[in-house]
């Protein structure tokens, strides 16, 4: 089959925070695909239409190619089209392509899959696909393959929603690939990944960024985790081996120098973590210049001094832990299971490690966040400001994504509408200037402003605290003028500081 793969356009707050993603679980869905013998195109309406904006009625932008162009490049021989839907809040754009994409050809076979359709399968099972992929999608479409050219008798293959048959949708049992080293590397020679390297969206200034994925799935049920639909309970890992030669492909092919692990759970298999580790050092010690950074949280008790000194060795540059409270009650109701002596005990590590940047996840404005219970958690953060002072917090509100357990606690708590994520028009996008806001017993949108606040003067260094501010007062054209100013300056008192 001919089968064309769509990075859908995505939306932004500030049309200077659009850059491309690298799609990793896409490119991984059109390498397996490819070495099963199909011909794939990947149309990056996301990265190929950069430049394009389009503001939406609710103040934010859609970046990307129109859904006219993406469809004048879909192949005339294509007999399938994926469509990636990596977040809810992108469910609306991608019905409405799925629509054009129906009215330009009612016998082209579309399919849906990504973290929105694992998540609302009966939702998305209402668009104007023809399936949807509930799990991972690299075994599912190639198996929806083989289904529809008849080379495999039996029932739907696992993971797949039939559209016309909605009610079935909640029931389908995710598809998940068991043995992760099965897989080829991620085809990233289908999309002009050259020019996406120096464009990450976490941006480590100048390196030349390639995101990586080394395991899946996570053992731990964080109430607000949303994480699960896709990837599941069970971790799975690529070996250190597996690992290691994407990377070397990374090295030689792209030049890349920075890796963003993203994985759910990297340090779980301590042993596994260090070989990797390992790997990046003996590489550097052959003269390659090889960076790394977690920027989506490690769990703090799986980290000890023998393993964050290998990081400092590996060329760790930035590292997200992941805290969430420092209020054990909160914890608690999280079910994130940490001990707080062991947080202090890693952050302590983490202070004799200068070279690694590092920064604290906390969660605040969560459902049973009495006064009390904040109070505790900023005498915590602190605490840890004290032991730590480089070391920098990002303090997100709780939100509640759809199909999370803190979803489903906000409504029988009444924080939240059962309907809230009831239909595509409804989800809103979830980011640190757009809050799904719970209002309870406990606080109102204005408290949970003003703890914000509070918990950004405890524990922030002023100039960061003022930085904060000025980004949210000053209109965006002031800050793009500024920008550059400022990293002047920087890069000014950063050689002043070497040659010191
Ligand atoms: C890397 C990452 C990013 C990258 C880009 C990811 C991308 N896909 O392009 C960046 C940094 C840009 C990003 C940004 C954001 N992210 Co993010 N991100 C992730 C992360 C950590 C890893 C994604 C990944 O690579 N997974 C590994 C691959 C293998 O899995 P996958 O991408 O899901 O793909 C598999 C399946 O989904 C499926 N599939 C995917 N596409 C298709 C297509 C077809 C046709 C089929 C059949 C199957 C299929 O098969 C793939 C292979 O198995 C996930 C966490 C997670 N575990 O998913 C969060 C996650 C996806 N992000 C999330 C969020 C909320 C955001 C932000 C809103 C954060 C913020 N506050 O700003 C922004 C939104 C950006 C925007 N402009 O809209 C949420 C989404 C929750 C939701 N229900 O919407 C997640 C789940 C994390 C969380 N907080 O729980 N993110
Ligand atoms: S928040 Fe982290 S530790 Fe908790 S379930 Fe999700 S991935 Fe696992």
């Amino acid at each position: 089959m001919h089968l064309a793969l769509i990075n859908p356009p995505f939306t932004f707050t500030k049309i200077s925070n659009a850059k491309p993603s690298q799609c990793v679980g896409l490119l991984s869905i059109a390498s397996f695909a490819r070495q099963k013998g199909n011909k794939i195109t990947v149309i990056d309406a996301l990265g190929d239409g950069i430049g394009q904006t389009e503001e939406l009625t609710n103040g934010h932008f859609k970046i990307g190619l129109s859904n006219s162009q993406i469809i004048s490049r879909i192949p005339g021989d294509a007999d399938m089209v994926g469509i990636s839907v990596p977040f809810s809040h992108l469910s609306g754009i991608a019905h409405g392509l799925v629509k054009d994409i129906r009215d330009y050809s009612r016998s082209i076979t579309i399919v849906m899959g990504g973290v929105y359709p694992s998540t609302q399968p009966s939702l998305a099972a209402q668009s104007e696909a023809d399936f949807i992929v509930v799990g991972e999608g690299e075994i599912a479409i190639v198996s929806l393959i083989e289904y529809l050219e008849g080379n495999r008798q039996g029932p739907l293959p696992q993971g797949i929603v039939l559209c016309s048959q909605p009610a079935l949708a909640e029931s389908v049992k995710p598809c998940r690939v068991s043995n992760l080293d099965s897989l080829p590397f991620p085809a990233r020679d289908l999309v002009p990944f050259n020019s996406y390297l120096e464009l990450s969206q976490r941006s480590i200034r100048g390196a030349k960024t390639a995101s990586i994925v080394t395991s899946r799935g996570c053992p731990y049920d964080c109430e607000f985790c949303s994480v699960h639909p896709v990837a599941g309970y069970k971790w799975r890992a690529h070996s250190a081996e597996y690992v290691l030669g994407e990377i070397d492909e990374l090295l030689e092919q792209y030049n890349v120098n920075h890796l963003e692990i993203e994985d759910d759970n990297f340090t779980l298999e301590r042993d596994r973590a260090m070989e990797i580790l390992g790997g990046l050092i003996a590489r550097k010690h052959r003269g390659i210049d090889i960076s790394w950074s977690a920027p989506n949280g490690l769990r703090l008790d799986t980290l000890d001094e023998e393993l964050i000194e290998l990081f400092s060795r590996s060329g760790c540059k930035r590292i997200f832990i992941a805290l969430e409270s420092g209020d054990e009650e909160i914890l608690r109701s999280m079910n994130k299971k940490l001990n707080l002596n062991k947080v202090l005990e890693v952050v302590r590590i983490f202070d004799k490690y200068p070279a690694i940047e590092c920064n604290i996840f906390v969660i605040y404005g969560y459902p049973g966040e009495t006064k009390t219970r904040f109070n505790n958690g900023v005498a915590f953060y602190k605490k840890l400001h004290k032991i730590a002072p480089r070391m920098s917090f990002s303090f997100l509100i709780a939100q509640p994504y759809p199909g999370t357990k803190l979803f489903d606690r906000a409504v029988r708590e009444k924080l939240l509408p059962a309907n809230k994520y009831s239909a595509v028009e409804k989800i809103e996008r979830f980011s640190a200037l757009q809050t799904i806001w719970m209002e309870g017993p406990d606080f109102d949108r204005a408290e949970v402003l003003r703890r914000g606040k509070v918990l950004h003067k405890a524990v922030l260094k002023r100039s960061t605290y003022y930085r904060h501010r000025l980004r949210e007062l000053l209109p965006e054209e002031v800050l793009a003028r500024l920008r550059p100013v400022y990293h002047f300056a920087k890069r000014l008192r950063a050689f002043a500081g070497d040659n010191r």
